[in-house]
């Protein structure tokens, strides 16, 4: 189904949770717009929009929301089934490596870069990093962790090189799936910004042809948006989001209910709304805006916590 308002992604090129959405688009075939946005705060039009949301990659279709890539990628296999990111006999485990990919495996990476990087790391970034983890970003510390960052990298790598180990081209069968699209999204992290990947994966062939595998999937086309015109389609259009009611929501939520929503682990500032839609997987809240007019914005449930207002 073609959608009424573009697919608009707000994301900066070095952010590798934006890397596995702009491959969705590549794996998919999507044409879709590109909002470029500062690498630090502040966003002052993509605020109106997340409702103070602060985390990259926020996807926009009209004056609907995504928050988070798992709530993006729910979202864009909605709309675009085909070819589906859920082989057969992988459709929980495919979602469920977002914990593993975006979490520990995630954290040792970022320690790894950054602890390289060194004295390289802008202060303004350090500060601001400072801000959304609510904690020292500490780099020295990131510096004398590398060898046991090293360790931890080459663990999680072998997973990857275990799991292709008889020669299939990728992590669930024949078809490139969200197992590969989580699972790289590390490895391209760290080509990105270390020179000796190329020596880090020497033992793991496998690994190394799949990697040249997911890089060729591209970002298949897009055009260039301001943050400013972005908001304006906000401004003009209405959430499409219909309601939708969960009987077995554990603790008793309902659509018209005001929650406040956000992220358990860092940057968890609380968006707050009425609850439009819930499921298990899924919560979209209306917000009212000076600036953006009515939106629905959507989060996952797993890693989110939403409160009474
Ligand atoms: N669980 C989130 C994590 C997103 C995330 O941590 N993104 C990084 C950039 S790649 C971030 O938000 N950094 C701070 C910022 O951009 O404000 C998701 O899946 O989208």
């Amino acid at each position: 189904m073609a959608a009424q308002h573009p697919i608009i992604l707000h994301h900066f090129p070095q952010s590798p949770f934006s890397e596995k959405v702009r491959l969705i688009f590549g794996l998919k075939n999507i044409a879709w717009t590109s909002v470029l946005i500062s690498r630090i705060m502040p966003r002052p039009d993509l605020m109106p929009l997340t409702g103070g949301y602060r985390r990259t990659p926020v996807m926009q279709i009209g004056a609907d929301i995504y928050c988070d890539t798992q709530c993006i990628i729910r979202e864009l296999e909605r709309r675009f089934p085909e070819p589906t990111l859920f082989p057969d006999g992988y459709r929980g485990l495919a979602s469920a490596t977002a914990m593993w990919t975006d979490k520990a495996f995630f954290q040792g990476t970022v320690n790894l870069i950054f602890g390289t990087l060194a004295n390289k790391v802008p202060q303004e970034f350090i500060a601001d990093r400072e801000k959304l983890r609510g904690a020292k970003f500490d780099i020295a510390a990131m510096t004398a962790a590398i060898p046991q960052m090293r360790d931890q990298f080459r663990a999680n790598v072998q997973w990857i090189e275990a799991q292709l180990a008889d020669n299939r081209r990728w992590m669930c069968g024949d078809r490139a799936s969200l197992c590969d699209i989580n699972a790289y999204m590390n490895v391209w992290y760290i080509r990105a910004h270390l020179p000796d990947l190329d020596r880090m994966l020497a033992e793991f062939p496998a690994t190394t042809a799949w990697e040249a595998r997911m890089r060729a999937v591209g970002h298949a086309t897009s055009t260039e948006m301001s943050t400013a015109a972005a908001l304006e389609i906000a401004t003009r259009a209405s959430p499409q989001t219909a309601a939708l009611a969960d009987p077995r929501d554990p603790n008793g939520r309902k659509p018209g209910d005001q929650v406040e929503v956000m992220p358990d682990d860092y940057g968890k500032i609380g968006v707050r709304g009425e609850i439009v839609a819930l499921s298990s997987q899924h919560i979209a809240i209306r917000r009212n805006d000076p600036r953006a007019g009515e939106v629905v914005v959507h989060f996952p449930r797993a890693g989110f916590l939403v409160l009474p207002a």
